[in-house]
């Protein structure tokens, strides 16, 4: 994966100093910075109880982890800062979130698929490849700037994968399933790019 080339953003554990990147080396092609956090969802915000939650990974086998909201928070907790970067051209930067990581969730998880179809609470689905769920660069997050995260920002969890365009950050999210074909989600199928890189501009898959 080309994406190994830039390094992953370095979770925050502390001494965080509130300075920010200059934007011009951070803002990736077409984008503009806000300070505003838009809402941006395709539905309606589906009400999930924290005791309700479950979140599931499905392997290529058909084998599959479940983890309630306790089992996710007796996980090694991070905390991470990062910039966001939306297709619709919109980027906030320095966000900080608060939630665990993929690589440790799928740490039990035997697999060699190269393919991850995220599902959400209410229906939204986004295709990525595994590799980008793995070293450093994608999380489960329920706080936002040290708050629970708000369920219209997709609380009680939501995926975080900063380093490809925001629709792949699934709110709401419900569970993975893992697979040896690449199947596209609700925006990919709608002509989305399947990979979502910013620094490439894949907004669309032409
Ligand atoms: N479940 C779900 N997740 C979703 C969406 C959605 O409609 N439903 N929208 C995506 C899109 S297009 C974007 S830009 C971001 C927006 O996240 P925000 O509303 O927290 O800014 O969520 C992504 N995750
Ligand atoms: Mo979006």
């Amino acid at each position: 994966m080309d994406d190994e080339q830039r390094p992953a953003p370095s979770p925050v554990t502390r001494g965080f100093t509130g300075r920010r990147r200059a934007p011009a080396a951070a803002l990736p092609p077409g984008q503009y910075v806000t300070e505003e956090f838009p809402v941006l969802s395709a539905g309606p915000t589906p009400r999930v109880e924290q005791d309700d939650w479950r979140f599931s990974v499905t392997t290529e086998t058909g084998s599959s982890h479940h983890w309630d909201w306790n089992g996710l928070h007796a996980l090694p907790r991070e905390r991470v800062e990062v910039d966001l970067h939306c297709v619709t051209r919109w980027s906030k930067f320095g966000t900080h979130w608060s939630g665990y990581s993929l690589d440790t969730l799928l740490e039990r998880v035997e697999t060699t698929a190269a393919y991850a179809m995220v599902h959400s609470y209410g229906g939204y689905t986004t295709n990525l490849p595994v590799a980008d769920l793995r070293g450093g660069r994608a999380w489960i997050v329920d706080g936002y700037d040290g708050r629970p995260l708000d369920p219209v920002h997709g609380g009680p969890a939501r995926l975080l994968v900063p380093h490809l365009y925001l629709w792949k950050s699934a709110k709401w999210v419900s569970g993975i399933t893992l697979s040896h074909t690449e199947e596209l989600g609700f925006w990919e199928r709608a002509g989305y790019h399947p990979a979502g890189d910013p620094w490439r501009e894949e907004r669309y898959a032409l």
